[in-house]
């Protein structure tokens, strides 16, 4: 681990102009307490069996959701934002942008865990949404996010307990965090930004580095995003396991760290001389 990330700190430290994107999951974010999907034994996937549904997906699919909304409320008292804080990770990639070395985040967690740590939301796209705001899904009525996560909080099952969900404009529509579901359109900003991004990468790929993160590169459309990195521009894997097209098409510029997110950002701002402001971010401090 340790030569992968003065390999990391070597290139960011050689070219002082040099900003990172980072693309991120659901991995950044177990050490704060949020589970994964697909983590052996500890995922969401495999925690799911008390919903009763019919494949684990189903609990993020917007079909499903249109029949049956109540296990993704269970899901979603338990994942409100508010109820966790930021990680290492989370904290790590701030530090960046305090730094100017942070160009953008993009990042498939609802957990709005970016925004908790202070990322200015200009860096941000949360490419699957976020729990931030909410919408009728038959009528498009826009829910503020304090109304809708009072109700979702106090949430509990059994019959017709989950009518407060309905629209008080259609009074039909469910009323839904604005994350993307199996079965949606992504926001069109992630779009935008990956294009102009990849076309900044073409062009000055000496100048960005891509680092995944905490991430299976498993879901649409991440599982092709490392793929379209330049070969030129250097990508780097921060992970617990190798994946995507980093197991199946390696690159010889790779930097791959398959380790815990949190340990690996820590060594890296030793590495960088920034320890003490990380720690300082951390305390709030
Ligand atoms: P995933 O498919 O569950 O993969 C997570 C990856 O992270 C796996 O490869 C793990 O090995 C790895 N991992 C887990 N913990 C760590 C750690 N501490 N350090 C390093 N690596 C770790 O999740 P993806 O994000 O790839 O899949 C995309 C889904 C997950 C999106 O649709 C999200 O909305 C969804 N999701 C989000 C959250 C959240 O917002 N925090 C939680 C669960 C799922």
């Amino acid at each position: 681990m340790k030569k992968s990330i003065k390999q990391l700190s070597s290139i960011l430290k050689e070219n002082p102009n040099s900003k990172v994107i980072f693309m991120v999951g659901a991995g950044i974010s177990t050490s704060c307490g949020i589970p994964d999907f697909r983590s052996p034994k500890t995922g969401l996937y495999h925690n799911l069996s008390k919903l009763n549904l019919p494949y684990a997906e189903a609990v993020f699919d917007i079909d499903f959701f249109k029949n049956n909304p109540v296990p993704f409320y269970i899901l979603a008292k338990e994942l409100y934002p508010g109820n966790f804080k930021p990680s290492k990770f989370h904290y790590f990639m701030k530090l960046m942008e305090d730094k100017n070395r942070l160009h953008r985040v993009y990042t498939q967690n609802i957990d709005t865990l970016e925004r908790e740590a202070g990322i200015s939301g200009e860096k941000i796209i949360e490419a699957h949404g976020s729990f931030a705001s909410n919408h009728c899904i038959n009528c498009n009525e826009r829910y503020e996010l304090e109304i809708f996560k009072e109700k979702v909080t106090n949430f509990e099952e059994g019959p017709g307990k989950h009518d407060f969900a309905k629209c008080r404009k259609c009074v039909d529509g469910l009323i839904k965090p604005n994350i993307v579901f199996f079965g949606e359109n992504l926001p069109s900003s992630f779009f935008t930004s990956l294009d102009y991004d990849r076309k900044l990468l073409e062009k000055n790929s000496d100048d960005y580095i891509v680092i995944f993160a905490g991430t299976s590169l498993a879901v649409y459309p991440f599982c092709s995003s490392a793929a379209a990195v330049p070969e030129m521009a250097t990508r780097s894997l921060v992970n617990k396991e190798l994946v995507g097209n980093f197991k199946k098409e390696p690159r010889d510029s790779d930097i791959v760290i398959l380790e815990n997110c949190d340990s690996v950002v820590e060594e890296l701002a030793r590495e960088l001389g920034w320890l003490e402001d990380l720690e300082k971010l951390i305390s709030g401090s």
